[in-house]
């Protein structure tokens, strides 16, 4: 029955669910959207260099005139780009294990893609790829997207394909006649390819050397990470050569870590760090977090910020109110936002602390202050920490309880 949805939707009202900023709301109001999943994309690499080479020359530059959250991260477990994908999408946390696309593809949920269809907006995904990796096919389907443009809407061949398929230049060029064919206002999401491991490139298509270290995943990384930089960059020309640009705001998001865990070492001497600990592990889960809105200058935003966050944020830039919906997360420009960002294995992200596997950490300096449940002498210093271990695990419990028991059929989102 619905008696568990009642306590959580109270929470979910009273603590999570805001009416968002009222200087941004609605400012894109009407506009496309256009969103860009960019795969495996971390934060490390955004205003940095390799061998004296910037990385991602084309991001930084539209940084500087974009909202740019630097400290987003990711929230994905096991079910990667469609975790991301869902999270956007529900404000809600993906599964502990598994991918809710492949275990609740038939739940009811109020995603985004329906509430914008309410609002005319047109919404349709671009990924050049079977239609059914990650279940999409269903998925798309149940919670509202108009339309899927899948491997089959592509020309692919040996020469423009490349790892997992469509190379990412030849996948914007040849998405463009789909956009301008598009009934507007619409939201698209374009899933790049290129940037997944194990990071393959032509040779003809790198333009800066591979790193030097003993993690060949790593020494590749930065080559598919530059080669996509300028796929995003040549889209951006495409978009303002057809005019698409000006009617449009454009949202980039990277989807989840690229480097995992076992490159430590390499990680460790690009950062130039001398010990890879749980709180640099937790710092490597930022994901670039960009709003590029047309004829406006932007700022670099420090404030703590997760992927739930962003379709409340989208809600309230499109102007349409998100108060009446049930999300976990909150519009990233309202000033009053919840002070934590939850991961899904339990850490969490406050102003001032880190938390993982027991340890709590000075979020500004990295500085252990201390162990949890641990009789030790600066359990006092860590107690900061505590109050929110059980919030965040409280959450974790009332966002699996919502798909596990598919909760949100019990509930009447239009109801006033
Ligand atoms: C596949 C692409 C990559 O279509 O989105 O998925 P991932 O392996 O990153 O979850
Ligand atoms: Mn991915």
């Amino acid at each position: 029955d619905g008696n568990e949805l009642a306590e959580i939707a109270d929470y979910m009202k009273e603590e999570t669910t805001t009416k968002g900023s009222e200087e941004f709301h609605g400012i894109a109001e009407g506009k496309n959207v256009i969103f860009v999943s960019l795969e495996s994309l971390q934060s490390f690499v955004i205003d940095n260099t390799m061998n004296g080479e910037e990385v991602t020359p084309f991001l930084n530059s539209l940084i500087d005139e974009s909202y740019y959250f630097e400290n987003f991260y990711h929230q994905t477990e096991q079910g990667k780009t469609s975790d991301s994908e869902f999270i956007i999408e529900n404000s809600l946390y993906p599964s502990p294990r598994g991918a809710v696309y492949f275990t609740h593809a038939q739940n009811d949920f109020h995603s985004l893609p329906e509430i914008l269809g309410e609002n005319d907006y047109y919404t349709s995904v671009l990924h050049p790829n079977n239609k059914s990796f990650w279940n999409r096919d269903v998925m798309y389907d149940n919670i509202g997207y108009d339309h899927f443009y899948d491997d089959t809407a592509y020309d692919v061949t040996d020469e423009n394909s490349v790892g997992w398929g469509l190379k990412d230049k030849d996948f914007f060029e040849q998405s463009i006649p789909y956009l301008e064919e598009m009934p507007q206002p619409y939201y698209a999401k374009f899933i790049t390819l290129t940037n997944h491991y194990p990071f393959d490139l032509d040779e003809e298509d790198a333009t800066i050397d591979q790193y030097d270290s003993n993690s060949n995943t790593l020494n590749k990384y930065f080559q598919t990470v530059r080669y996509m930089d300028e796929a995003v960059e040549d889209f951006f020309d495409y978009l303002k050569e057809t005019g698409i640009y000006d009617d449009s705001i454009i949202i980039l998001m990277g989807d989840h870590y690229g480097i995992s865990d076992f490159h430590k070492k390499a990680m460790k001497m690009y950062l130039d760090e001398d010990e890879y600990t749980d709180y640099l592990h937790v710092q490597l889960q930022r994901v670039p977090f960009i709003v590029h809105i047309p004829g406006q200058e932007g700022k670099v935003i420090s404030k703590i910020a997760g992927q739930v966050d962003v379709k409340p944020t989208i809600l309230n830039l499109l102007g349409i109110d998100s108060d009446t919906d049930l999300s976990f997360g909150t519009d990233l420009f309202d000033d009053e936002r919840k002070d934590y960002v939850a991961l899904r294995d339990g850490s969490f992200i406050t102003d001032d602390y880190v938390y993982t596997k027991d340890q709590c950490y000075d979020r500004e300096t990295g500085e252990l202050l201390g162990l949890i449940n641990t009789a030790t002498d600066d359990e006092d210093e860590a107690a900061a920490c505590k109050p929110y271990i059980e919030k965040v695990e409280n959450e974790l419990n009332y966002s699996d309880q919502i798909i596990f028991g598919d909760l949100f059929r019990f509930y009447d989102f239009d109801k006033k």
